[in-house]
């Protein structure tokens, strides 16, 4: 078995060698954390998580982190992979504290099928790899999900970046993964990573109206853009889903809102702002990792959910 030293944020790594050190991660840390098989992807490969807990105290708020729902995003996975290293081994007693207080179930890569494509064949591929139609491939993971379906911001081409899929949650991986996240006890936050753009994102994307606790939730955004600042200066914009980028219907974090009424929601758009674009260099992952890292703790420290 590979030593999980090899593993660092100095480059990008393949499924098989995020998914090696998760395995390591649970051989060196069985009291606090365990493995999480969400399930099997269209081509059979295993979808995997990791769960930190530590002490393996029962009842404690959970908080998603989801990386590479997008298979071209990169720096999603490696930025939820830091994080998660850094919940485990920061000696900051504010992170220790944080680390402690809350069960933190993070998946570094939701579309293993186009995550594995992207290093193979096509490193701007975006979709899930189910034959969608005699010449097209996949359906777009971040629009099948059963809410508000189709209506906007999506195609019905399955030759289209944007194909929602011919019915909600047809893909395996989409459908695994909300049946999953739906059996959790004690959802409380929910953080989806996508790149590019710098935007920190509210629900909703099916309409322009804004949630419930929008006032609330705008507040805290604006503190942890404020934190995320602090360190590098990187700008970042704040605002809805729909008001902000675009209308976008059958997404992870509409339909966790919608559905599940977790209480702190927000999307990422990680660096950079198109200069590299979906090709961000190895050399930032750790600063992109850092300033987002800074602004989920000031998310955690202000929201009410203790
Ligand atoms: N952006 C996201 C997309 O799916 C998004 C934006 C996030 C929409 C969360 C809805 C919910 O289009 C990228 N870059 O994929
Ligand atoms: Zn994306």
């Amino acid at each position: 078995l590979k030593r999980s030293s090899s593993f660092d944020w100095t480059r990008y790594w393949k499924l098989s060698e995020i998914n090696d050190w998760l395995n390591q991660l649970v051989i060196e840390h069985p009291n606090n954390t365990e493995l999480i098989k969400i399930g099997e992807s269209y081509k059979g490969l295993e979808i995997l998580g990791l769960k930190l807990n530590i002490g393996k105290v029962s009842g404690k708020k959970q908080v998603i982190f989801e990386g590479t729902m997008h298979a071209r995003e990169w720096i999603s996975g490696a930025v939820v992979t830091w994080m998660l290293n850094e919940l485990i081994t920061s000696e900051d007693p504010d992170v220790k504290e944080l680390a402690a207080t809350y069960e933190w179930i993070v998946i570094p890569v939701v579309n293993v099928d186009g995550y594995e494509f992207t290093w193979k064949s096509d490193r701007l591929w975006r979709k899930t790899r189910r034959p969608s139609s005699l010449l097209c491939f996949g359906a777009d993971p971040n629009r099948n999900w059963d809410n508000f379906f189709n209506k906007g911001g999506t195609s019905l081409n399955p030759c289209s970046d944007l194909y929602a899929g011919s019915h909600p949650f047809s893909e395996p991986e989409t459908k695994q993964y909300s049946d999953y996240i739906a059996k959790l006890p004690n959802l409380s936050a929910y953080f989806s990573f996508h790149a590019y753009s710098q935007l920190l994102m509210l629900p909703y994307g099916y309409t322009h109206e804004l949630l419930e606790n929008y006032d609330e939730l705008y507040e805290i955004g604006l503190k942890a853009l404020e934190s995320l600042r602090s360190r590098f200066r990187t700008e970042y914009r704040l605002g809805s889903i729909a008001n902000i980028i675009y209308v976008a219907t059958g997404s992870s974090l509409d339909w966790v809102k919608y559905n599940l009424h977790t209480n702190v929601t927000y999307a990422y758009e990680l660096r950079d702002r198109g200069q590299y674009g979906f090709v961000l260099p190895a050399s930032q992952i750790i600063d992109t990792s850092l300033e987002t890292f800074d602004s989920i703790v000031t998310i955690m420290k202000e929201s009410k959910i203790k």
